[in-house]
């Protein structure tokens, strides 16, 4: 059988990271049907898609700000009679919209299901929608890394998935569970030691979630791969007693940058959103502790709520400019299936349809006069270009720990020089559409 997997084109267009999700599910397909012929497609890449007999079934991945470009591809294909299989976390949150454009819809997590679903379709009898459950996470294959051509600098690993936290605005939570479930760490290291760069990402939500010791076992043992990683982690664990036994394990298994979802500048919008796992006992005195221990921080920050102010936007630079970190800003993004969606619901503007969710649209109204639609995103551009101004961009080059010095720095200058060239021609577009 001919199988395709897609990747539709993202939001702003191409980045270093080889799509995880192509990769994995490759070869989730490989070890069921080991004599497939398969064809994985990024459509940041190379938007060249297949053609009737070139194939039997594609499988399509679609998160919320890909589901438009996701569904027309779709739509594209069934028109030439090829069988559509729609997944991912868009399509979990609002499966009877993904079927619309899709002969079966894979609703959760692949593994449980996804050899039924290639054998169904073999057979040409799909059933409409397949639920996966999420299963422990042994056994699972080596994504298909080198598959994909192309000058990816990045490919994706993951160790868990579940996270006990609850915060409003997550889309994650919901699709995978409460409870941490975590990868055998032979497993682990088998993945990493198969990535063919010596510098990796770590797709985990947290990468300390659950138990610390055996997170510390887990990097113990990453520490014999001589790989450099970066990742996403919260800050409770680095506040807890075991935080600088886990930080001096993280550094020595190669951990150079860890990006945090700092989400709020408020520990008061923090609670609003019940960002529980969140609110350290101090997020600043945290971050100076990763830095301390020789590890570079980058913050995600979500910004425009309705619980937010406009003072808010200022506060971030401000929050840059004291820890010496870089900030990635957004705009608050209230995904379907979210509880935020729920609670924003009344306040959405329907118009504007999951092609505006990526972080650069104000999507609902807000509660105070001055900050109208136009005024949040006029904001966002603003404070997104002052946070990547050259002399910013340089002073942090001499903030990063001299400890993961070279590669952080040219990490650090390698992803923001692309943002501001991007943030700028978007700002540019947008001041066209805005005046
Ligand atoms: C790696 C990653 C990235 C990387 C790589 C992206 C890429 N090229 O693929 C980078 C850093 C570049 C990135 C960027 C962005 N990302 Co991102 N990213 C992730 C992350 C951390 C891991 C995703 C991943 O690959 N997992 C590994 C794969 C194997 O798992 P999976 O995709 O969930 O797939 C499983 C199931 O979903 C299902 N499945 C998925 N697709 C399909 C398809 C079929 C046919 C089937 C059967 C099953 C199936 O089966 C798989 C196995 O169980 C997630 C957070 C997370 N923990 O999930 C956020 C996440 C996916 N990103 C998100 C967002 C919003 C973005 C940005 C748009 C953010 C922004 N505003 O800039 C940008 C887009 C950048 C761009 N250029 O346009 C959101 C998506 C929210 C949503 N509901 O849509 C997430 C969930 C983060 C979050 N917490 O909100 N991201
Ligand atoms: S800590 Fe919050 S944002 Fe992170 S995975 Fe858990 S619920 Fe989602």
């Amino acid at each position: 059988m001919k199988v395709a997997l897609i990747k539709p084109p993202m939001p702003f267009g191409w980045t270093p990271v080889a799509p995880p999700v192509l990769e994995y599910l490759g070869a989730l397909t490989m070890k069921a049907m080991p004599d497939v012929d398969l064809r994985l497609i990024d459509g940041s890449a190379t938007p060249v898609y297949p053609k009737g007999e070139d194939v039997d079934l594609v499988g399509i991945s679609c998160l919320t700000a890909t589901a438009v470009p996701g569904y027309r591809i779709a739509d594209g294909l069934r028109e030439n009679g090829i069988p559509v299989i729609i997944g991912g976390l868009h399509a979990s949150a609002r499966p009877g919209e993904a079927k619309q454009h899709a002969d079966a819809v894979v609703v959760g997590e692949a593994e449980s299901v996804w050899p039924e679903v290639l054998e169904d379709a073999k057979k040409g009898v799909l059933k409409p929608f397949y639920y996966g459950s999420p299963i422990p996470l042994e056994d699972l294959p080596t994504p298909l890394y080198g598959h994909l051509k192309g000058k990816y600098r990045f490919r994706g690993v993951f160790t868990s998935r579940g996270c006990p936290f609850n915060c409003s605005f997550c889309s994650v939570k919901q699709f995978f569970g409460a409870k941490i479930r975590q990868r055998p760490i032979i497993d682990v290291i088998r993945d990493v030691e198969a990535i063919p760069d010596k510098i990796y990402m770590n797709g985990d939500e947290n990468v300390w979630a659950g138990n610390v010791e055996r997170v510390i076992e887990l990097f113990t043992a990453l520490k014999g791969t001589g790989k450099k990683w970066l990742g996403f982690g919260s800050l409770g664990a680095v506040q807890s007693p075991a935080g600088d036994r886990l930080l001096r394990a993280a550094r020595e298994s190669g951990l150079i940058t860890l990006w945090v979802g700092w989400e709020a500048i408020t520990d008061e919008a923090l609670r609003v959103y019940h960002a529980r796992g969140k609110i350290g006992k101090n997020r600043e005195d945290a971050i100076r502790k990763i830095k301390d221990n020789g590890i570079d921080v980058s913050l995600f920050v979500m910004l425009g709520g309705r619980a937010d102010t406009m003072d808010d936007f200022e506060r971030t630079i401000d929050v840059a400019d004291r820890l010496g970190v870089s900030i990635h800003p957004s705009l608050v993004v209230p995904y379907p299936g979210t509880k935020l969606h729920e609670e924003y619901e009344p306040y959405i503007n329907k118009e504007l349809g999951w092609e505006y969710y990526t972080g650069a649209y104000a999507l609902f109204d807000h509660p105070l006069p001055d900050m109208t639609p136009r005024m949040r995103e006029k904001k966002f551009y603003e404070v997104s270009l002052e946070l990547l101004t050259l002399k910013r961009l340089l002073k942090h080059l001499t903030e990063i720990p001299f400890s993961v010095f070279p590669a952080s720095h040219i990490i650090s200058l390698m992803s923001q020089l692309p943002v501001r060239r991007g943030m700028k021609e978007a700002y540019e577009e947008w001041k066209q559409h805005n005046g």
